[in-house]
């Protein structure tokens, strides 16, 4: 049987460079279906449905409904922090941060072949992820941002350097909008996780674009 991720027509994460974030902290749950169709017209490659306050049910239901809109459009949808999630529905990936399980562990609990990415915050992280068997990982936070107030900001320094040691796919992340993913790009990024800088745009669709636009010049 072809793996979730053939069938999104999305055989390689390595062709992803725009990824968007549904953070049920900016997003009700029952906007939810609407901003992930607005995130697809502007053409966001992977979308993580994130919710920190939600419970597995919750957000289970959830991204069985979301699962259907990203299916359709080929686009991978990744569940953050819960394997059980990717455990009981066709979801194309798992999204694991440094205190969550390991990925062998989040492995067996999926049962089945599907992308398990990590978040890093240094090179030292980012070779380990690769070590522990990671599909991609994100990298950052890059600037402070309140979707993750807790974490101090690495700054663009080390994303040449992450990009020479680590082969898997780099999505960087934390703080990212329009206005600075050039400079984000200039620095040696070639893939990007907006978060707020999508969902707080008037206009989500035409913010993807934009930013999809911009990753396309690197
Ligand atoms: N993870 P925004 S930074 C969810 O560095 C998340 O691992 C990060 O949101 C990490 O684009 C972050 O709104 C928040 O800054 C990204």
């Amino acid at each position: 049987m072809a793996s979730a991720i053939e069938r999104t027509g999305v055989d390689s994460l390595s062709r992803c460079h725009l990824y968007a974030i549904l953070d049920l902290g900016y997003v009700a749950p029952g906007d939810a279906a609407a901003v992930t169709a607005e995130l697809i017209r502007g053409g966001a490659d992977v979308i993580q449905l994130r919710g920190k306050s939600q419970t597995i049910a919750e957000l289970t239901g959830l991204a069985d409904e979301l699962h259907g809109l990203t299916s359709h459009a080929g686009v991978p949808l990744i569940i953050n922090d819960h394997p059980e999630i990717a455990r009981d529905l066709p979801v194309e990936g798992v999204h694991l941060g440094q205190n969550d399980l390991a990925i062998a562990a989040a492995r067996e609990i999926v049962g089945r072949d599907c992308w398990i990415g990590k978040s890093t915050h240094s090179l030292a992280q980012a070779t380990a992820a690769v070590a522990e068997g990671a599909d991609y990982i994100g990298f950052g936070p890059l600037f402070a941002t309140p979707t993750k107030p807790d974490y101090a900001p690495i700054g663009l320094g080390e994303i040449r350097r992450v990009h020479d040691q680590v082969q898997i796919p780099i999505f960087c992340i934390g703080g990212i909008k329009l206005e600075n993913l050039p400079d984000v790009l200039a620095a040696g990024a070639k893939r990007a996780v907006i978060v707020s800088g999508l969902l707080q745009s008037k206009d989500v669709a035409a913010a993807g674009r934009a930013a999809r636009a911009l990753l396309a010049q690197f």
